[in-house]
């Protein structure tokens, strides 16, 4: 086979640029030029630091609504915990646990306009409860009865994926949509969309597909990657050479990364994404850099694949914890608050826990009715059958 012409070898100055392995996972850990990249508004001790690009988007963040961001995300790692605790109880099939990601979902989800339309994938429950979502519309999903029982199109949130990166061609098309009916634009109805990932869905196809058209009908997308470090048992470095926000230039739109154990730079950079999007000069990749604390899934034990101490590492940079010792040192916020916000998510804990224990087990012939808006002789011809087996067990104990 002859070699085209256009081919040239690689020269030995051209592989002195391609970084080494120790240098790109110093880059994806975020200790290199990465890591000056970062977007940061709150310090992992709670200081808040100037940030000349994106401070005008937290300018009117003051201490109501802090304190309502920290509310919100003791809510949801609260009854994230719930979930976890009722599965380990045999009341649910499997839970995806959120804990650590508690910023990066409350500051993107609270960056939203109403009219904004939100594609999670299976672990956005934070998201979930800044669209007002209540979270006992997330349990038949994990408990095996639905698919979410809340309305995708009155909430403006789209029912979880478990397929990874699926939704990201859904969020596309949405966004394309939005710019084909001239939803783009100043008005204040303008409109966004904002697609939920991880660090391995990055890999998928499906998420490539959704870069490419995106940025070539040049659609109102943010595509949100929370970074959180592993894909089940997979590092980020098995992912990628280089940090994922750097992938968007390749595309050819703006990519960034920031601190997504910071709820004030997510809430930030998010509103700056969100209107990129709406004034038309979207899209926009966002890496929210976060960890998973806990295990991938109620499945998994991630004491197989990686060390405690890097646990302990994130513990530092708790998501929660920097806002509180904000709320205290810079605000003066006193204890009868922080109280009060540990009795509401007990309020809440309860309440989801009692929701999940009260549901009763769907009707057998459940799984046929919401196949199809219209009626099908095929799911009609399959629902008989199975209910006359079912019946065939009427009176035995099985
Ligand atoms: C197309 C597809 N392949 C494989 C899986 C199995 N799977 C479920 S979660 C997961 C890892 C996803 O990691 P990441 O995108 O980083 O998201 P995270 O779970 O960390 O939030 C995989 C491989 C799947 N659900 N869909
Ligand atoms: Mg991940």
């Amino acid at each position: 086979m002859s070699v085209p012409q256009s081919w040239t070898p690689v020269t030995s100055a051209d592989s002195a640029a391609v970084p080494s392995r120790d240098q790109v996972v110093a880059g994806l850990k975020g200790t290199d030029e990465g890591g000056a990249d970062l977007v940061q508004l709150l310090t992992p001790e709670g200081v808040r630091v100037a940030d000349e690009r994106f401070d005008r988007y937290a300018a009117d963040i003051g201490l109501d609504t802090l304190e309502n961001l920290y509310r919100d995300m003791v809510l949801v790692r609260r009854f994230d915990r719930e979930g976890n605790a009722l599965q380990r109880q045999g009341q649910l099939g499997i839970w995806v646990p959120l804990l650590g990601q508690e910023a990066a979902q409350v500051g993107a989800g609270r960056a939203m306009a109403p009219q904004d339309m939100a594609f999670p994938s299976y672990r956005e429950h934070g998201v979930a409860w800044t669209r007002g979502v209540d979270p006992t519309d997330l349990l038949g999903i994990f408990r095996g009865t639905d698919h979410g029982s809340w309305d995708p199109l009155e909430k403006r949130f789209h029912l979880y994926t478990i397929v990874i990166g699926n939704q990201c061609l859904n969020a596309t098309g949405y966004a394309m949509g939005q710019k084909f009916e001239g939803k783009v634009g100043d008005g204040d109805d303008a409109e966004a969309t904002i697609c939920f990932f991880g660090d391995g869905a990055t890999s998928q196809g499906d998420v490539h597909e959704g870069f490419v058209w995106a940025a070539v009908y040049d659609a109102p997308v943010v595509f949100y990657c929370q970074n959180n470090q592993w894909a089940i048992s997979e590092p980020t470095e098995r992912q990628t050479r280089v940090p994922l926000y750097k992938r968007a230039q390749g595309y050819g739109f703006p990519g960034i990364r920031v601190d997504g154990n910071d709820v004030l730079a997510c809430l930030a950079v998010t509103r700056w994404a969100l209107e990129e999007c709406r004034t038309g000069n979207g899209p926009v990749l966002v890496e929210a850099f976060t960890y998973r604390m806990d295990a991938h899934t109620t499945s998994d034990d991630p004491t197989r694949y990686r060390l405690a101490d890097e646990l302990e590492l994130w513990k530092l940079k708790d998501p929660i914890e920097r806002v509180r010792v904000n709320l205290v040192r810079e605000h003066g916020v006193e204890q009868e608050f922080f109280s009060r916000v540990q009795a509401d998510s007990d309020e809440l804990a309860e309440r989801f826990r009692q929701f999940c224990v009260d549901m009763p087990p769907p009707a057998p012939d459940r799984m046929f009715s919401k196949v199809y808006a219209e009626p099908s002789p095929t799911v009609e011809a399959q629902r008989e059958a199975f209910l006359a087996y079912h019946a065939s067990f009427e009176g035995s104990d099985v």
